[in-house]
């Protein structure tokens, strides 16, 4: 069965289910029992065993990256990123992403230093972040947010400049590239994100990309408690190995991911067709040379608009559907954060008023163009 098309039956037989605001993309079941059975028969469960090897290699290539470690989410990598680099003190960071990235930092000891982003990119404003850095700073963490490319030249020249490390939370970034080189392939290191809700899901998982082999052993070795080998413990690793069950979805998913980017794709374009002509409703461009994976949907709703993003969240909320305030509230406004001196809202203009602003509509492979036409006209005239 193909996974995009919903059955016509079940939908008129079944009570009307609420529209969330992503459903993860599952590849044909049938697909997915060979690889089961291969498993159930090596009794390889983890450990970097074969699909692990297989996925890792794959991966690679698909993403034309030079070396990948692969881990069991996106969480676990970002916290290793930032170990393997002996990153420590303080990080320039934006304060307008998921609480993974900052709490990586807190994890490891690391203080945050919040810098305001841009409003045509919702990242990091690379302008901004000369003027954060302290003697204690040691790198820069920027997050290509909803998949849109940071400022990456410009960021690569502050972090050469300064001698500081430049490590992307590139969480959404799966597959996105800027004049065809991928935006993993930026900074020191990269983490991507393979969780359920993202464009490329192995349920849980995440990696990290890196360029030079003795980095990336390194890596291998943080995130299996620190053994080189049996009796070899070079540092005080910690357990974010990614497991066969993992690893072996990863290499089906490959098969599925660009027929399922081109479904969303399809969706992102008829929202930006829909609602162009709405007034105080505006959709982030996509800049020249850059091949998006719509990801996310990300509406900020203007003055304009007849209704305040809260009233329409609670609109939409009212018809079961699934909105989302991605990313409400700011990382930098929750009480292990608010102390720090550039957490104050004063700091962060930008990032506030697009935090107060911003609604992510429903998209994912298998969202029907029915249904999108209703959210489109629930937002031309939310009654
Ligand atoms: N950095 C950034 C910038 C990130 O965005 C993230 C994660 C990370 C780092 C950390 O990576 P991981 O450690 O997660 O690999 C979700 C995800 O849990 C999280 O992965 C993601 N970012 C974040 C943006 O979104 P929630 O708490 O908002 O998800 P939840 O459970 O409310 O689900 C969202 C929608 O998806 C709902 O409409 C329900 C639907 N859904 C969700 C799951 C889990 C499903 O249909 N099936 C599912 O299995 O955090």
């Amino acid at each position: 069965m193909n996974s995009f098309v919903s059955s016509p039956i079940a939908l008129e037989v079944m009570p009307e289910k609420p529209i969330l605001l992503t459903r993860p993309y599952l590849p044909p079941l049938e697909e997915f029992l060979p690889y089961l059975a291969e498993i159930w028969e090596s009794g390889r469960l983890t450990n970097g065993g074969p699909f692990h090897q297989q996925f890792e290699e794959q991966l690679r290539q698909y993403l034309g990256v030079p070396y990948v470690s692969l881990f069991a989410n996106g969480t676990l990598a970002l916290m290793t990123a930032l170990q393997s680099l002996r990153v420590t003190g303080e990080v320039i960071t934006t304060p307008y992403t998921f609480a993974a990235t900052t709490h990586a930092l807190l994890w490891n000891g690391i203080k945050p230093v919040f810098v305001d982003i841009r409003a045509d990119t919702c990242n990091l404003d690379e302008d901004l972040v000369e003027a954060a850095i302290t003697p204690r700073t040691t790198a820069i963490l920027p997050v290509h947010c909803y998949g849109n490319p940071c400022a990456s030249q410009r960021l690569q020249q502050i972090a050469d400049t300064y001698g500081l490390k430049l490590i992307y939370d590139a969480a959404h970034a799966f597959g996105v590239s800027v004049g065809g080189q991928s935006l993993l392939d930026h900074g020191d290191l990269a983490m991507l994100s393979f969780h359920a809700t993202k464009v490329f899901n192995t349920f849980e998982g995440g990696a990290i990309i890196c360029h030079d082999l003795k980095l990336k052993q390194r890596i291998d070795y943080l995130k299996n408690f620190g053994f080189a080998d049996e009796v070899t413990v070079v540092a005080p690793g910690i357990n974010g190995k990614m497991n066969e069950f993992q690893a072996a979805l990863g290499l089906l998913q490959l098969k599925h991911v660009a027929q399922a980017i081109a479904a969303r794709l399809h969706i992102d374009q008829r929202y930006r067709q829909a609602l162009a002509q709405v007034a105080g409703v505006h959709c982030l461009t996509i800049s020249d040379g850059v091949k998006p994976n719509a990801g996310y949907f990300p509406l900020i709703i203007g003055p304009e608009y007849a209704l305040s993003r809260d009233q329409l969240y609670e609109v939409f909320r009212s018809k079961d559907i699934h909105v989302r305030r991605y990313f409400f509230p700011l990382i930098s406004n929750l009480p292990m954060y608010r102390g720090i001196a550039s957490a104050a809202p004063a700091n962060l203009p930008v990032a506030t008023s697009i935090a107060n602003r911003v609604l992510c509509l429903p998209i994912f492979p298998g969202l029907d163009s029915g249904t999108v036409d209703r959210i489109i006209e629930i937002i031309r005239a939310p009654v």
